[in-house]
């Protein structure tokens, strides 16, 4: 029986060192599917980002642009397949029982937005008590032949889907900041005045950073689904959202 469905998104930056293609965190790695698996919350879907494995390559084979060379897109699909691959491989070892799925094998985007993904899988395997483990990825696109889908992006779609009680953002900041510090609580009425503080990211990012996360997760606020960002790189914070504390980071929320 599935229950109320939290999705979590564990950033690249937090997984892999951005600045350095194709390089792992691997203690964090560890570490992360340890509170993952100690929380042992079964309706979660987890997705993560691309960080090195991804990026740089994007960028690169110019995947965010007019790039079209299938070599290319293979080669970017299966390197970020390879951070999802090790991921499930700490999360299994840490006794807990995930699966992956890869965006490209059941998704359609179109101009870069998911137009359709299929997600009878997903409830399938909450309903049998394992966990999947989603990426963002290069997709299939109705217009631009193929385009970059960022794991947010992924998130929101999951979330609407499945009707998600709890979404959480972890990144490697504190959460969404101004010149004070972190803002605790954004709503839609409060996010058009901030949205000039929000900028990409200092590494390749080929999907936006922090200003796309944000607008992602405004669209689905005022959908109803609130969500976290939060410190995914601080011991213990990921054990926290998923055992529902709110006492850090920035919600997002409708009103
Ligand atoms: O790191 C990007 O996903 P994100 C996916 O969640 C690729 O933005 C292949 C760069």
């Amino acid at each position: 029986m599935m229950g109320e469905i939290t999705v979590i998104k564990i950033g690249g930056s937090v997984l892999t060192d951005k600045s350095k293609e194709r390089t792992l965190k691997l203690k964090e790695i560890e570490r992360i599917a340890k509170e993952i698996a100690y929380a042992g919350l079964k309706d979660l879907v987890i997705v993560h980002g691309a960080g090195s494995f991804g990026h740089p390559q994007a960028k690169r084979f110019d995947l965010d642009g007019n790039g079209k060379c299938s070599y290319y897109t293979l080669i970017t699909h299966e390197i970020v397949k390879e951070l999802n691959r090790i991921f499930i491989e700490k999360l299994v070892q840490s006794g807990f029982p995930v699966m992956p799925i890869h965006p490209l094998s059941c998704t359609v985007s179109i101009k870069g937005r998911v137009k359709k993904m299929m997600t009878d899988q997903i409830r399938l395997m909450l309903k049998n008590e394992i966990v999947p483990v989603v990426h963002g990825d290069v997709v299939m696109d109705e217009v631009l032949g193929r385009a970059i889908l960022s794991g947010d992006q992924i998130v929101s779609h999951i979330a609407r889907c499945l009707n998600a009680k709890r979404v959480g953002i972890g990144t490697d900041v504190d959460g969404i900041m101004d010149n004070e510090g972190v803002i605790d609580v954004i709503t839609p009425k409060t996010f058009c005045n901030m949205k000039k503080l929000l900028k990409g990211s200092k590494d390749i990012d080929v999907t936006g950073g922090m200003l796309s996360k944000a607008n992602e997760l405004i669209k689905l606020a005022e959908d109803g689904i609130p969500s976290h960002i939060f410190n995914a790189s601080r011991k213990g914070l990921i054990m926290n959202f998923l055992s529902g504390e709110r006492n850090f980071g920035t919600i997002i929320r409708g009103d």
